[in-house]
C-alpha cells in the first residue's frame, strides 16, 4: 500500500513531521495500527539498521530515524492501548544493563498496558538488582527484559540468576526479547519465556500469569 511505503521512506529520512502526518492519514484512511506498525514503521527501522550496518548511514541518521519512529508510535499509542481494561497484574519491564535501545521495549509496554497489565517501566540500562528489587517491592508477577545488542544479552542471565538466588522463582517469572534474542537463548539462560515481538510478549505474559 502506497502510504505505508511513504511512511517507511519518511522514517528512513528521519522526517518525523511527515511520519506524524502520514501516520495520521493512514489511520484516517482505515489502515490498521498493526499494519502501520509492522509494514511501515518497524520495516523502516529494519532497513535503517541494515544501512547502518553497511556504513551507508551513520549514528545521527539512526537517531533521527528513532525520533521519527517515536512520532509514528505516538499517533498509534491510543489505538494500541485500550484504556478501560481492568488490571490483570503487574509487569516490570526495562532494557538490560548497558543497552540504550528502548523502542521495542516501549512497544512491549504499550501493548501490555493495552492488554490491561500495570506496567512499571524502569527505562533503559537497567541493572539486574533494579529489576529484581522493583519486582519484589511492587509485587510484580513478571519481569520483562529487552536487549538489542549481543553484548548486553548476558545481563539477562544475571537477572534470571538473581531471581533464583533471592528465592523468588515461584512468584516472579521472566520473559526476554529483542532482535538478537531467541527462544533457544531464553531456554539456555533459564528464562521462563521468550517473546518474538510486542504482541507475542503479551501472549506469553498472559501464559506466565495463567490468564487465558
Ligand atoms: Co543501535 N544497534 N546501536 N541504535 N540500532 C542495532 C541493534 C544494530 C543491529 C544495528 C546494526 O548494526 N545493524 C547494532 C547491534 C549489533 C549487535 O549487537 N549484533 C547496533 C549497534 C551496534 C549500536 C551501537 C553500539 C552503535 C555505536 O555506538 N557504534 C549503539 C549502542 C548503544 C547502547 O545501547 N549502548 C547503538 C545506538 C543506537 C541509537 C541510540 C542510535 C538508536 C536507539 C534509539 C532508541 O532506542 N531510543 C539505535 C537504533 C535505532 C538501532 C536499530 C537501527 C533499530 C532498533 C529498533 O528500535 N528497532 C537497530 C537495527 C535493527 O534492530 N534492525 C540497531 C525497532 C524496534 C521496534 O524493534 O527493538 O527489535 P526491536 O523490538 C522488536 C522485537 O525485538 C521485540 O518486539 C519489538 C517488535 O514488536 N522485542 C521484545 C523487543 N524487546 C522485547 C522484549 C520482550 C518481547 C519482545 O519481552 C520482554
Amino acid at each position: 500500500m502506497g502510504i505505508l511505503i511513504e511512511i517507511s521512506e519518511s522514517l528512513q529520512r528521519g522526517d518525523f513531521e511527515n511520519v506524524t502526518a502520514l501516520t495520521e492519514r493512514a489511520v484516517a484512511d482505515g489502515v490498521s495500527a498493526k499494519e502501520i506498525l509492522d509494514a511501515g514503521l518497524i520495516a523502516a527501522m529494519d532497513t535503517v539498521g541494515e544501512r547502518f550496518r553497511k556504513h551507508e548511514i551513520f549514528l545521527p541518521d539512526v537517531l533521527l530515524a528513532a525520533k521519527a519512529m517515536y512520532a509514528g508510535m505516538d499517533v498509534l499509542k491510543p489505538l494500541l492501548a485500550d484504556a478501560d481494561v481492568p488490571s490483570r497484574g503487574k509487569v516490570v519491564i526495562g532494557s538490560v544493563r548497558g543497552d540504550l535501545h528502548d523502542i521495542g521495549k516501549n512497544l512491549v509496554g504499550i501493548m501490555l498496558r493495552g492488554a490491561g497489565f500495570d506496567v512499571i517501566d524502569l527505562g533503559n540500562d537497567v541493572a539486574p538488582e533494579r529489576f529484581v528489587d522493583a519486582a519484589a517491592d511492587e509485587g510484580a508477577g513478571v519481569i520483562g527484559m529487552s536487549a538489542l545488542l549481543t553484548t548486553t544479552m548476558p545481563a539477562m542471565k544475571a537477572v534470571v540468576e538473581l531471581v533464583e538466588e533471592r528465592g523468588l522463582s515461584d512468584d516472579v517469572k521472566t520473559i526476554v526479547g529483542g532482535a538478537p534474542v531467541s527462544a533457544d537463548f531464553a531456554r539456555e539462560i533459564g528464562a521462563d519465556a521468550y517473546g518474538f515481538d510486542a504482541a507475542n510478549a503479551v501472549v506469553r505474559v498472559k501464559e506466565l500469569m495463567d490468564i487465558s
